[in-house]
């Protein structure tokens, strides 16, 4: 493999880093951003901590209420999805300087492929200080950055002197990098995964590149085996994929005929709206911006959106809106050839139980989880819809609104 020249830069603190800078009433106070505490009563959990507040262990995905047990004087502040998006997008911009070989993989973190920019800014971590000065200065952020000839061992070295920090690891240095550092820093291993290899006697990765492939492929498989086989001794080729984080996600359906009756519009829409956030939560996002598209007999086409102040992914949030902007938008005496409804500003939702997003309904992710595991059994549509188009139905009729 040629000489690569790789960074992962990853924002610190990030939705409470943006707060800060922009309220200095809150510099060194413990931050909190995440969904309304209610005085220790609210259900939803933390998006993320400063690091004044991370000293009270404080820190991402935390029910809300542990963390207003552990810092009640904390400052307590709801997400500003928006806002975050477009730091994202000025602090996008300043790669885009020294590179076009740009991965998003969030809205904080990005892997950019700078060996081709050597020549012209110095080496990779010339450049790694070139943006976290550019950052500093035109931001008043701070980015932690990761320099290897790896995405594996950039991204591990961007994470180990957070915040503010630059780790460079020098090329033929990966193995005696990783190999203090525990298996599961491994991509790709997960609980399963992290038991065999206890199995095996690896708790660190030097354990693991210590282990001969035969032994791995039978533990954990070919193309596992293999993988953990060549991550465990740095090797990694993988290609920084430019323009990888999917920006929306929708779904539209034409009718086979033209449709007059708003009840098979909404109808329609309600499926839809269902199926992108059945997509969402499986690909574990969120979107802050819904998007109505309709089309007319005769082809034109309207689209009307909304952003929210934080992302959704369950219907029973996303359908009010998509309901909303298609009323907005409709002409009711003319026929309906097109209907769709996309999410963007998308952010990851936090994984695993309470979802972040659902600020005041714990219950409603496990809901939808539950309803997505029947959809998968008996076909979308089978649980929730019902109850939201009793609402659709009961309505007074189209023609009384615009
Ligand atoms: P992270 O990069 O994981 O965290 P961070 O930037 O807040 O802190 P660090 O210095 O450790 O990198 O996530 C980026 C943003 O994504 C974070 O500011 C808030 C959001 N987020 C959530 O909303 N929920 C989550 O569970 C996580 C992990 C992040
Ligand atoms: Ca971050």
């Amino acid at each position: 493999m040629g000489k690569r020249a790789i960074l992962h830069v990853d924002m610190d603190a990030f939705y409470a880093a943006v707060e800060e800078r922009e309220n200095p009433a809150l510099r060194g106070k413990p931050v909190v951003v995440g969904s309304e505490p209610k005085e220790g009563r609210g259900r939803g959990v933390v998006a993320t901590a400063n690091y004044a507040a991370r000293r009270y262990g404080i820190g991402s995905a935390m029910p809300i209420s542990e963390a207003w047990r552990r810092c009640p004087k904390a400052v307590y502040l709801r997400p500003r999805m928006r806002r975050y998006a477009d730091v994202s997008k000025q602090i996008q911009a300043i790669f885009e300087r020294f590179t076009d070989l740009i991965e998003p993989i969030s809205i904080d973190e990005a892997f950019l492929d700078v060996t081709a920019s050597e020549r012209l800014y110095g080496d990779g971590p010339a450049i790694a200080s070139l943006i976290k000065d550019a950052i500093r200065k035109e931001e008043r952020l701070t980015a932690s950055i990761g320099c290897a000839k790896s995405k594996f061992i950039a991204k591990i070295a961007s994470d180990l002197d957070k915040p503010d920090g630059l780790v460079v690891v020098r090329p033929g240095d990966e193995a005696e990098f990783l190999a203090p550092l525990p298996i599961g820093r491994l991509w790709g291993a997960g609980p399963k995964a992290l038991e065999r290899f206890r199995r095996l006697g690896c708790t660190t990765i030097g354990d693991a590149a210590g282990l001969d492939r035969d032994v791995l492929v039978r533990a954990f498989g070919d193309s596992m085996g293999d993988r953990f086989h060549r991550l465990s001794r740095g090797i990694d080729d993988r290609p920084v994929v430019p323009g990888h984080v999917r920006k929306s996600l929708g779904k539209e359906t034409t009718f086979g005929e033209d449709v007059s009756d708003r009840r098979v519009v909404e109808r329609t829409l309600l499926d839809l709206t269902e199926q992108v956030a059945a997509l969402l939560r499986r690909k574990r996002l969120a979107g802050a911006t819904v998007t109505v598209k309709l089309r007319w007999e005769g082809f034109e086409t309207v689209t009307r959106q909304r952003t929210l102040e934080s992302p959704v992914n369950t219907v029973d949030k996303i359908w009010p809106v998509a309901r909303e902007l298609l009323r907005t938008a409709d002409r009711p005496r003319r026929r309906v050839r097109l209907v769709g409804v996309t999410l963007s500003t998308l952010d990851r939702a936090a994984s695993g139980q309470a979802d972040m997003f659902v600020p005041d309904t714990g219950l409603d992710i496990k809901v939808a989880e539950a309803v997505d595991a029947l959809a998968e059994r008996f076909g979308s549509g089978t649980v929730t819809r019902a109850a939201l188009l009793e609402d659709a139905e009961d309505r007074e009729e189209p023609t009384e609104r615009r």
